[in-house]
């Protein structure tokens, strides 16, 4: 397979100012005739190359002459030219409908549509597929009138009209230079929720939601959140909109979230469609955070792209932090941290101690699809939220403005970001760029000792990076660490908080007239994304999980105290519950906060988090151990849970912070008296489950019977199932809920679903929900029999022959054998070589699993 290197850089030979497209839609047959005008780039008698993925030219001209002396090598259509300038004109023919990897132009539900990034635009027509080439789009779009009476294209519409044969046409005109993997079309029946927007500097925006007519109720919330983030993204970091329109489409069958296109976003129809029948409080959140992510892109992403695929998190880190900033803004930022992080540690620390791990600005990669991960979004947007920390609020966002400034309309890289907060912000971060190239969670240990006779305290760091893939040694790298002690007595704050930036591989820090026993909170909202050990004792941690003034440390510290006690009991076979129960009352009872709040800080680290942990994870020894405590958690404050439970009902459904709170307050409740044992719990869910007025409480109730012995449980996914069987996003969750079931019947009933005659590979959002729901499920998947592996090893075999890139989304959790017994690890390597050895695998599927089985 062919390397590509970062170090291996150049500019492009042949540059494309301007481009016009004529596509003549049909889901058999597409005609695309493309008109480029090329100029040569430098002093280079080098020939056009133009890339090219599943096509061919039906015919070349050059400056208006057919011509026959090109070549095809490799994908690469070669064309040799004299002049500086030429026009170059190539048609190629597509049949969309054939389309199973949905990448280029495809079929969904009977619209076309496309998807370009990264390199999908070779596979419409023949062109310098790479972020540095900008070019001015003009755009004809001709299909039948009838089938596809909406055509949409980047840019504003510039005109319309009909054609022969039933056919009409649509003229759409992008002035903004971008490069072809922001191109995007859609052609179909569509209806749009449509409002205006204006912007500071008084322009109208015309905002179009499209979709097919019966979802048009459910696309307000989505509406809302694009008006919301356009204003926040002028406030909070002075961009404005700059076309006269900006659309957004929903399909059925998309590879991932949504796609940022310019003026034409296309989005995954599970974060458009919305409505409390059928969306749970987690999916309206996810619509807005999407919304406003592929919007905040207008800015960081178009305007200012990314001059190679190494470059990737200046747009996605910088976005997802924008965006995350967005949400916290809009409900509770605690909250959103505590989320923020846990996804963080769900899927970026694993990725990061794993085979695939990679820095985050990677040095090579074979498919760049692969490179979409967590690593790239989330911690590229740690390491922006580490300089926002460093800089502060006006810094930060001086920074911002001279980056935007300086490379509007260019193809940017990482290092141009830092230089414009280096320059703005007057700091230097030679030693912090490391968090681009090094790749690897840190490790801090901290260790503080208190002198009562003197008042000083001590508390020594010690940094460590783990050695990755390609990485041996790392060098130390800068951490900011916000830290601040309590008294143990008083429970009061011990002077102000400190941010420290521990650069070097040790460091000490003194803290004078320290007159009483200190307790330490450190990484005060998770201001590095590392991995900290301290010597605090049980009581400690129950005492911040109390007494912190940060919320994120009190949530923390509550999580250490049920980790370390989670952890004894793996290692120890059994642990004392007491100091997590007593931590938990406290908190569960505490009328300051809000539920909100509470609901996360008493929710036990999930098996795979406590299985990190580990040296060797025994996944039915952490299951066990979670559900001891579980139990225990369930009979000791049983009373508590239902008072909690009572006081979270509401009479009818409403959206509001304090509403979501009580709603995801009721259904953890509703899971620790379940566990408790409680004769009445499945009937307390299932009348839970009858009455909900909203997707939340339903699927809360559902989650907890489809864990438990209840036959209700089968009733109700009956019921579930007949209510929303034409429903294709709630037939979803239909599918993860069983395969995140804690029953042990589970990789039975997953192997039964994946023969059900709703399930398919071809649509990614149904495969994810039954293959990748239960590849995340710790106990089921890895059944010491291997029958788990060999289940998700057959689906990605045959989910790559039809769509290669989310089958090789999936392959991470068979890649981490290395942290299993040498049994598990046997099994899991024979499934990985089993599709290693798989004739005609994708090079998408090669990379990820050559990788794992290193
Ligand atoms: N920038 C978008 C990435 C994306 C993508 C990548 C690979 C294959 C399919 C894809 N669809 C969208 C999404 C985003 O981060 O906003
Ligand atoms: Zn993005």
């Amino acid at each position: 397979p062919r390397v590509i290197r970062r170090a291996d850089y150049a500019a492009p030979d042949w540059l494309v100012p301007d481009i016009a497209m004529v596509i003549d839609l049909d889901p058999a047959q597409t005609h695309v005739r493309t008109t480029m005008s090329v100029t040569r780039n430098g002093a280079h008698d080098r020939p056009l190359r133009l890339d090219g993925d599943m096509i061919e030219p039906s015919i070349v001209w050059i400056d208006g002459i057919e011509a026959d002396a090109w070549t095809r090598t490799g994908g690469m259509l070669e064309i040799p030219l004299t002049g500086q300038h030429h026009i170059v004109e190539i048609e190629v023919l597509l049949a969309p409908e054939r389309n199973t990897q949905l990448m280029g132009l495809y079929a969904s539900g009977g619209l076309l549509c496309t998807q370009c990034e990264a390199e999908g635009f070779r596979r419409i027509t023949f062109f310098p597929d790479r972020p540095d080439v900008l070019s001015r789009y003009k755009v004809r779009l001709i299909a039948n009138k009838a089938r596809f009476p909406v055509l949409l294209a980047n840019g504003d519409p510039v005109g319309t009209g009909d054609l022969e044969d039933g056919k009409h046409y649509a003229d759409w005109d992008d002035p903004f230079p971008k490069p072809c993997y922001l191109f995007a079309l859609v052609a179909g029946d569509l209806v749009a929720n449509r409002t205006t927007f204006v912007t500071r500097s008084g322009r109208e925006v015309s905002l179009a939601i499209w979709v097919r007519a019966p979802d048009l109720a459910k696309t307000d919330h989505a509406l809302h959140a694009l008006s919301t983030s356009m204003r926040w993204d002028e406030e909070v970091y002075g961009r404005e909109y700059d076309l006269d329109v900006f659309n957004i489409v929903a399909v059925d069958d998309f590879n991932f979230g949504a796609m940022e296109n310019k003026g034409l976003n296309i989005f995954n129809s599970r974060y458009i469609l919305a409505d409390p029948d059928t969306a749970t409080d987690y999916d309206y959140d996810a619509v807005a955070a999407v919304v406003a992510h592929e919007y905040f892109h207008n800015w960081s992403g178009n305007r200012v792209t990314c001059r190679d695929w190494f470059q990737l998190s200046l747009k996605e880190g910088f976005t997802v932090y924008r965006d995350q900033q967005f949400s916290a803004d809009q409900g509770s930022a605690a909250v959103k941290r505590i989320e923020d992080v846990r996804t963080l540690r769900a899927a970026q620390f694993p990725e990061d101690s794993g085979p695939l791990a990679h820095p985050v600005r990677p040095d090579e990669y074979q498919e760049i699809s692969n490179f979409y991960t967590a690593t790239i979004y989330n911690k590229g947007a740690e390491v922006i939220r580490m300089m926002a920390t460093m800089l502060g609020r006006d810094r930060f966002r001086a920074g911002s403005d001279l980056y935007f400034d300086r490379h509007d309309g260019t193809a940017a890289t990482v290092e141009d970001f830092a230089l414009a907060m280096e320059d703005a912000g007057e700091i230097d971060l030679a030693q912090f760029r490391l968090w681009y190239s090094q790749a690897g969670t840190p490790r801090v240990t901290a260790t503080l000792t208190h002198h009562a006779g003197d008042g000083r305290a001590m508390l020594s760091l010690r940094q460590h990076v783990p050695a990755t893939p390609g990485q041996p040694t790392k060098q130390p790298m800068v951490l900011p660490l916000r830290i601040k002690l309590f008294g143990a007595d008083t429970g009061k704050p011990l002077g102000e908080e400190r941010l420290f930036l521990l650069r070097d591989a040790a460091a000490e820090i003194a803290f004078e007239t320290v007159t009483e026993t200190p307790v330490l909170s450190i990484n005060r909202g998770f201001s590095a994304p590392v991995v900290v050990e301290t010597n605090r004792t049980a009581a400690d941690l129950a005492f911040l999980s109390a007494h912190d003034d940060d919320p994120f440390a009190r949530y923390e510290a509550m999580q250490q105290l049920m980790l370390d006690t989670l952890v004894t009991a793996v290692t120890h076979g059994h642990a004392d519950h007491q100091a997590v129960i007593d931590a938990v009352r406290n908190t569960l009872t505490d009328a300051n906060l809000d539920s909100a709040f509470i609901a996360e800080a008493v929710l036990l680290p999930s098996d795979s988090f406590i299985g990190d942990q580990l040296a060797v994870v025994d996944p039915d020894a952490v299951s066990a151990a979670r559900e001891a405590l579980r139990r225990d958690l369930g009979r000791a404050l049983e009373r508590d849970w239902r008072e909690a439970y009572e006081r979270s009902r509401a009479n009818r459904f409403e959206y509001s912070p304090a509403a979501k709170g009580a709603r995801r307050l009721r259904t953890v409740s509703l899971g620790y008296i379940a566990a408790s044992g409680a004769a009445d719990a499945a009937e307390l869910a299932f009348v839970q489950f009858e009455n909900a007025d909203n997707m939340t409480d339903r699927q809360g109730a559902l989650t907890t019977l489809v864990s438990s012995h209840a036959d209700s449980r089968i009733a109700a996914l009956d019921i579930f199932y007949n209510r929303y069987s034409d429903n294709p996003l709630v037939l979803d969750k239909w599918f993860s809920t069983q395969a995140l079931s804690s029953r042990d019947d589970t990789l039975a009933v997953v192997e039964e679903l994946a023969r059900h005659r709703d399930f398919t590979l071809a649509n990614p959002n149904r495969a994810r929900a039954l293959v990748g729901a239960f590849s995340v499920n710790q106990r089921a998947f890895h059944a010491a029999d291997g029958r788990g592996y060999r289940f998700v090893a057959d689906q990605l075999i045959a989910l790559d022959k039809l769509n290669p890139q989310t089958a090789a989304k999936l392959v991470p959790p068979l890649g981490r054998w290395k942290r299993f017994d040498e049994g598990r690890a046997t099994l899991m390597r024979g499934e990985l070589e089993r599709i290693l050895a798989t004739p005609g695998l994708s090079k998408d599927m090669f990379e990820q699993v050559a990788k794992s089985l290193d």
